[in-house]
């Protein structure tokens, strides 16, 4: 036992080297600024503006608190709207919040296309838009950095680790993210690319699971009507997802963990408890706890500072032999 603990937080060790390796530094990436201020602006003097997507997940609920606590810490004056998972609404936030001359605008993109026409309106009115957690596909010059997860690596991860619990034997079946995401869709990229390497690791039925509890148990239940005990493995995109594949695994009289392997991403309380219950064998981390480096960054957009157009958050990916240890030291 203490032989294979030892494998796993040294495989863990490796798996986060290799994924800090592949993230550019700050001298790789390109550099954005914006033209500096006459007097150099402080937390206080600023008003800025987040266009959050809404309130899906447990990640989602610790993004928007830290966001939230972090502005009252700084003293910063923060105008937050919620777009509840609708782009339309996101839309308007961010013409709302152009209209209330903030100095920035935080986005969490609640998909990938579809933001050329608003972000151009918001250049014109010489406001930066800072990308948080979720990237959109536009030109470079339309916003100047984007903070968040390598969410590519994420998936290879999760395919890494799923070959390592199935002994690359598989009939995977996976609980897509919001379609069109950002996150959605490099997780489901990523995850193949490893796969291609496991020609007895098989997917046999994708859907989407709109990265919410509800939407992962009615997908599983769905998937186990239809295909029952073929399935050897659920790969989720997120935790909330698998927790519901977890109800509807032992609805259906089978024992999440065991005869079913279940991966996941996020790292949120829940998964450590259901990892500490035997019923989640791994969830690989994706950081949401980005307030702080969200408003330091945004001060440095604003005062004219040069930033890398993406800051990497750093993660980890965790099992469940140590989560009970690791449970009271997490804060989502
Ligand atoms: O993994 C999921 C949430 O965009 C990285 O969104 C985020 C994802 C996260 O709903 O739980």
């Amino acid at each position: 036992m203490k032989t294979l603990r030892a494998l796993l937080s040294l495989f863990a060790t490796i798996l986060l080297l290799g994924t800090l390796g592949c993230q550019p530094t700050q001298t790789e990436v390109p550099q954005t600024a914006f033209p500096a201020p006459l007097v150099k602006k402080t937390y206080t003097d600023v008003i800025i503006g987040y266009a959050q997507l809404g309130a899906e997940s447990e990640w989602r609920a610790a993004n928007t608190t830290s966001i939230k606590e972090t502005a009252d810490q700084l003293g910063i004056e923060l105008h937050f709207l919620d777009a509840q998972q609708n782009q339309d609404k996101q839309i308007e936030a961010v013409r709302k919040l152009i209209i209330q001359k903030v100095d920035l605008i935080g986005l969490s993109p609640i998909v990938e296309t579809g933001w050329t026409e608003v972000f151009q309106e918001a250049k014109n009115a010489g406001i930066p838009i800072l990308l948080v957690d979720r990237r959109a596909s536009v030109q470079d010059d339309l916003y100047v950095t984007y903070l968040g997860s390598d969410f590519l690596e994420e998936g290879r991860n999760a395919a890494r680790i799923m070959a390592d619990l199935t002994g690359g034997k598989a009939k995977i079946v996976e609980l897509v993210g919001t379609i069109n995401s950002a996150p959605a869709n490099d997780r489901y990229r990523g995850f193949r690319e490893i796969l291609v390497e496991y020609p007895d690791m098989e997917i046999i039925a994708s859907e989407t699971g709109d990265f919410t509890r509800a939407r992962g148990r009615e997908v599983m239940e769905k998937f186990l009507n239809q295909h029952g005990s073929e399935i050897t493995a659920v790969y989720a995109h997120n935790d909330d997802m698998a927790l519901g594949a977890i109800t509807a695994i032992e609805a259906h009289g089978l024992r999440p963990g065991v005869d079913i392997k279940i991966v996941s991403v996020d790292a949120a309380r829940g998964a450590f408890e259901a990892m500490i219950a035997g019923k989640l064998n791994a969830t690989i981390e994706c950081n949401p706890l980005l307030g702080p480096q969200f408003f330091e960054t945004a001060l440095k957009v604003i005062n004219g500072e040069t930033v890398p157009k993406w800051v990497p958050s750093e993660e980890s990916i965790f099992f469940p032999y140590n989560a009970a240890e690791i449970l009271p030291t997490r804060k989502y």
